[in-house]
């Protein structure tokens, strides 16, 4: 098939709650959306980059940039574009993985909706649900967090996430232990420690944590080999994780024992599989992590969270933990802490083209002419 269409949305969608990380607090999700046409067929894709460059060096205005100038003139030039082929006509561009991500889906949907497929069976997924945690802002008050922690409970949300930042660790996990019981609970700290934490980061090896993740910085591979050896509490690796060789090499080095897949952060569908495939052979469980997405990129990650190394429970939330109103006609609804998995072809689902235009903020049609 060949790209005959491609276009750009910039949506804001209004959170129902703020969420804050150690990287600052969000009242909207401003989102880059990507449509293609692939011989007319049409496909979605979403990038997971932020307004601001703060969980990685990526950017929604610079992701835009980047898919109009490079990438949209060299996958037009492409004879036979599939999926596949999307990261090795991009190969040569450096990084900008989330705008990478935004393409292949965009080109896998197309293709397979043509094809008669879903994301699911392409991917390989092996359950027709998935199995559902929540990821938990650091709140005002230990009150409202625990108010927080407990709707999500009542909802049926099978493991709680805490959002942790220097000043906001301790007490927060002991009075949600205290308060809840013996329920599956992690940390996320978005890289906001330093080596020099070592001592402080093992006062949470009282509570029994799942995992704590991302605890240092993004090129700190080295550091949290250490730091796993003096934290009983398991390392997970998010940020620091940005290809299938790197998940192996932080595995080899023991820098981690779980890994978060985010297709985004290592610049593909195809690639996470690849991640979820390398953690498999070497027995560490991988979990299917997220980036506050639309119904578009939540399709494609639980398609992915339902292959078979997915052995814990991810954040691949309901809509409604996010979104008053998605831009996706179906919205994922939990049930029995489960969200399931789309079967229709492509991502198996459609998008509300008139929603869509009421939180559109900017939207334009790429010329598609192929360099070279
Ligand atoms: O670190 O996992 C993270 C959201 C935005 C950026 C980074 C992260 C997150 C989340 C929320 O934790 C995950 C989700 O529910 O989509
Ligand atoms: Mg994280």
């Amino acid at each position: 098939m060949k790209l005959t269409g491609a276009e750009l949305i910039h949506a804001r969608l209004p959170l129902v709650a703020p969420f804050e990380t150690s990287f600052g607090a969000q009242n909207e999700r401003d989102v880059l959306l990507v449509r293609v046409e692939l011989d007319g067929q049409e496909g979605w894709g979403e990038c997971g980059a932020l307004p601001d460059p703060v969980y990685s060096q990526e950017y929604i205005e610079a992701a835009a940039l980047t898919i109009r100038r490079f990438f949209v003139p060299a996958l037009a030039a492409a004879d036979q574009l599939t999926a596949p082929r999307v990261a090795t006509t991009l190969s040569r561009f450096i990084g900008h993985r989330m705008a990478k991500t935004a393409l292949e889906l965009a080109v896998l949907d197309a293709e397979l909706r043509a094809a008669g497929m879903s994301a699911a069976d392409y991917l390989g997924a092996v359950r027709d649900s998935v199995p559902t945690g929540v990821s938990v802002g650091i709140h005002p008050s230990i009150p409202a967090l625990l108010e927080a922690v407990e709707r999500y409970l009542v909802q049926g949300y099978m493991r709680i996430k805490l959002k942790i930042k220097p000043g906001w660790d301790i007490e927060p996990v002991r009075a949600v232990r205290e308060r809840f019981g013996d329920i599956p609970l992690q940390v996320d700290a978005n890289t906001a420690y330093d080596l020099a934490d070592a001592r402080h980061l093992a006062r949470l090896d009282d509570f029994d944590l799942l995992m704590i993740e991302q605890p240092l910085g993004e090129e700190d591979l080295t550091e949290h080999a250490e730091l796993a050896r003096l934290v009983r509490t398991p390392i997970c690796l998010d940020e620091s994780v940005t290809s299938a060789k790197g998940a192996a090499d932080a595995v080899r080095i023991g820098a981690c024992s779980v890994v978060n897949i985010k297709a985004g952060r290592v610049g593909g569908y195809l690639e996470a599989r690849a991640v979820h495939d390398v953690c498999a052979a070497n027995g560490v469980p991988v979990w299917c992590g997220g980036m506050l997405e639309t119904g578009i990129g939540r399709a494609a990650n639980v398609a992915l969270a339902a292959l078979p190394g997915f052995t814990i429970t991810g954040d691949t939330s309901a809509s409604d933990r996010y979104y008053a109103r998605d831009i996706i006609t179906e919205p994922f609804v939990l049930q029995d802490g489960h969200v399931p998995v789309p079967c229709g072809p492509g991502l198996g689902v459609t998008v509300d083209t008139d929603a869509l235009r009421r939180f559109t903020v900017e939207r334009e049609d790429l010329h598609v002419f192929a360099i070279g």
